[in-house]
């Protein structure tokens, strides 16, 4: 294999570019060398799946795979970066420029859409039968810019330029019906590479085209514009992914969408299991489990109905055996304002049959409960119709053998409140899976420094594939090993500033903390706490210029959903504290502020290698798992966070003296609301009158857009609606301790990098091999496969 690269590379190239590949542009290098990659593995590719259609597999549904860049991690995964430096070194290319022309493969919104994508690299190292299947965007995640300080979002034509990474298969096309069109669905296949293993899985993205390209009576008939806009109508349905992140929309395109990619989904995998088993459907669910990546799939449900009675002819009760056999869920969240509900005369108009079926799984809902001996209000609530909304959750509960929650506090949370009254009825559909992530993406490719560490301190490259093996070196370690630690760490932030300098113009200090939040912008997260913080540590400095405060970089990354002005505010908002910080002569010496924008896969690999703190602040109970957390822990910068989602198992991994844990928690905050006032905060927490007030009193420009005072409402005023929901000022006191606390105790390096050896060595369990093992042995029992 290992000369295979560099001569298949040239030659691809000149076919790409139709020039010497020393002519060629860096965004032709980096096609023409994708496409290598891409033969490199086909025989390898072809043989995985054909093996896997055979025999048991897991088929993971996701309306979001956050994917990110594919080169580096393809060539990381298959050992041959040092082969693709040498091909383009050849004819006089910088192998790291040619993979920063790559665009971010943005399908997807945020943890949920990453996570799917962490599990598919998983799934293809363990050599698990698993493909993936979701929607081709043609529009990813908008792109994010910041004008005087707003958020604006544009679009990102992300594979417009062509992309070698995903390979249309005309052949395998299918037909999907609705009431007022049928489109075709072309399946495009991205090659998902392990590492260390000839397994090559598949993500499959559906893109939608119109049955003919054109309507040729109203060409013929001159009416040609009519015709294309009925062309247009139907790529509608792939055209863009929805930019919400733990909220829910509801739009009839979504709808289409959802049942488009589920409909050519399972006519796919019926058929695989027709060719292979035979036309009895009654053993579906013995070849097949399809696990549901929150309720987006859910229309799934109704469809393997449809096709099993339709097109099959099995009878009801038959089909539904089959159905809940086969269905697995996970919920990603408790937050009730992403639990989607459809106008069920919007299934009417789309798809009449379904709408049938998803009457008669209620009637027969209703029946068995009642046959239960279940009260009829509590009926009522659980019934997959209630009123005129169909309620995705409750028919995912009702059909699904396995029900998830994504860490254990959350899945507590979710028996006990959000999914309350399933857990009573079917407490042994009840799991927990906390989520991981990939080291290979999240560590091994993206801090090569540390990774070289590793392999020198563990004597191999084993943890790479069983990250649990770092946690032997926790004690058994040189101390010499602390200062390597640092030296990497200031070499990783050396790196940063340096990017950070290029693409956001501001000069930051590699000696400094650095701090960092990064995810969705969302009340919950409470970045306005952090925000608090800061603008607080500034009047501090203001008001005692002989202070002795850390130097501290406080490095933000977030998008807003476009729709959601709460968010958007904050953002203005830490923007304007950058500004004031910033551009004041004698603070910005030791503080600054940074908010990278369109914060994406690609930027997290560049910011989680050098970060110092891992900013985990949500309110305790909301956030599902979090797993920048995660990430963090894996590169060595501590937890600054609340016992909420994963936090709470990153805790019990390092023990109390190895992270900062701060603020009321999840069992405390309903007695704690119950006499909340967070006016007395505001009048008696040190520091914080001071901040709120400056909101609006002119210190901070909000453009005249009304916002600061709208947030500073938020927070105070219970006519508002209840004032400050997510205990923002409740909590500010014990994070302002906490942080203070940590901040200073950065001094002591030997200390700290003592703290980050063992944050680094306890992260095996958040390797989402982790996870997948689990998901295999006990959602899916599927076992791997290897093909050689
Ligand atoms: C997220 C959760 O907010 C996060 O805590 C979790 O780590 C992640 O899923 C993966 O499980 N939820 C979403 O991204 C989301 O869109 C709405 O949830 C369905």
């Amino acid at each position: 294999m290992t000369q295979k690269l560099v001569t298949s590379a040239p030659a691809q190239v000149r076919a790409v570019s139709g020039r010497p590949e020393t002519a060629a542009t860096l965004m032709e290098v980096w096609q023409g060398l994708s496409a290598a990659v891409v033969d490199t593995i086909a025989d390898d590719w072809y043989a995985t799946e054909q093996k896997y259609s055979a025999g048991r597999q897991e088929h993971y549904f996701s309306a979001e795979f956050l994917m990110g860049r594919a080169l580096l991690n393809n060539l990381s995964n298959l050992g041959m970066v040092d082969e693709a430096r040498e091909a383009v070194g050849s004819f006089g290319v910088n192998l790291s420029d040619v993979l920063e022309q790559e665009p971010d493969a943005a399908l997807g919104n945020g943890g949920l859409g990453r996570l799917a994508a962490c599990f598919l690299d998983s799934c293809a190292t363990l050599d698990l039968p698993v493909n993936g299947f979701g929607i081709l965007y043609r529009y990813g995640l908008f792109k994010q810019l910041f004008e005087d300080g707003f958020q604006t979002e544009h679009p990102d034509p992300w594979m417009e330029e062509g992309y070698p990474f995903v390979i249309r298969h005309e052949e395998a096309q299918r037909l999907v019906h609705y009431q007022d069109m049928t489109v075709r669905a072309i399946p495009y296949d991205m090659p998902i590479t392990g590492y260390g293993t000839k397994n090559v899985g598949t993500l499959r993205l559906w893109k939608a085209e119109p049955l003919e390209e054109f309507d040729y009576d109203a060409f013929n008939s001159q009416r040609f514009t009519e015709a294309i806009v009925e062309r247009e109508r139907t790529s509608d349905i792939s055209r863009v992914l929805y930019p919400n992140d733990t909220t829910y929309e509801g739009k009839v395109l979504r709808v289409r969408q959802q049942y488009f990619f589920c409909s050519a989904s399972l006519q796919q995998i019926v058929e695989n299991y027709v060719s292979h088993h035979g036309e009895d459907l009654t053993g579906f669910a013995d070849y097949n489990a399809i696990q549901l990546n929150d309720t987006h799939p859910v229309l799934a449900i109704p469809e393997l109905m449809r096709i099993l009675l339709d097109e099959h002819h099995l009878g009801w009760e038959e089909a539904w055996e089959v159905v809940t056999k086969t269905f697995a869920y996970t919920n990603h969240t408790v937050l009730a304002e992403a639990l989607e509900t459809w106008e069920i005369s919007i299934f009417d108009r789309l798809f009449p049959r379904i709408t049938e079926i998803v009457r008669e799984i209620d009637r027969r809902f209703r029946m068995e409960m009642a046959e239960r001996g279940l009260e009829q209000g509590i009926i009522d609530y659980m019934a997959p119709i209630s009123g005129d909304k169909v309620r995705m959750a409750w028919i995912a509960c009702y059909a699904s053998y396995s029900i998830n929650g994504v860490a254990a506090l959350h899945t507590e949370i979710i028996k006990r409140e959000t999914l309350g009254e399933w857990h009573a009825i079917w407490p042994e559909r009840f799991n927990n899976k906390t989520n991981g992530v990939t080291p290979r993406r999240w560590l091994r490719q993206c801090n090569p420094r540390l990774s070289a560490l590793l392999d020198e301190v563990t004597g191999s490259d084993t943890w790479v594939k069983d990250l649990s093996v770092l946690a032997e070196h926790t004690d058994s370690v040189d101390e010499s090993v602390y200062d390597r630690l640092a030296e990497i760490k200031h070499a990783n932030k050396v790196d940063f500033a340096a990017w950070i300098a290029q693409r956001e113009g501001i000069e930051i200090d590699p000696e400094a903390i650095f701090d960092v939040q990064i995810k969705r912008l969302h009340e919950y997260k409470r970045q306005l706490l952090n925000a608090i913080y800061i603008l607080d540590l500034y009047f501090r400095m203001k008001q005692d210029p002989s202070l002795q405060v850390p130097k501290r970089v406080f490095i933000f990354g977030a998008k807003a959903a476009p729709g959601y002005i709460r968010a958007k505010a904050i953002i203005k908002l830490i923007n304007a504290i950058a500004d004031l910080v910033n551009n004041d002569p004698v603070v910005s010496q030791t503080i600054k502020v940074v908010f990278v924008h369109n914060y994406n896969v690609s930027p997290a690999e560049h910011i989680i290698p050098a970060a110092d703190v891992s900013e985990q602040i949500s309110m305790a109970g909301k956030e599902a798992s979090g797993t920048s957390n995660m990430k963090f822990m894996m590169n060595g910068a501590l937890t600054l966070g609340t016992l909420d989602g994963a936090n709470v198992e990153i805790l019990e991994a390092v023990g109390d003296d190895n992270a900062y844990i701060f603020g009321a928690t999840e069992d405390e905050l309903p007695a704690l609301r119950e006499s909340y006032d967070p006016v007395w905060h505001y009048e008696n927490v040190p520091g914080l009158k001071r901040v709120l007030d400056a909101f609006t009193d002119g210190t901070l420009d909000d453009n005249g857009s009304g916002w600061f005072a709208d947030l500073r409402r938020s927070l105070l005023e219970a006519s508002y609606e209840p004032a400050d929901v997510y205990y923002v000022l409740g909590d500010f006191a014990s994070y302002r301790e906490t942080k203070d606390a940590m901040a200073a105790d950065y001094a002591d390096t030997r200390a700290w990098q003592r703290k980050a050896w063992v944050n680094i060595t306890r992260s095996g369990r958040f390797s989402s091999d982790r996870t997948i093992s689990d998901y295999a042995r006990e959602v899916w029992k599927i076992d791997p496969e290897p093909i050689a």
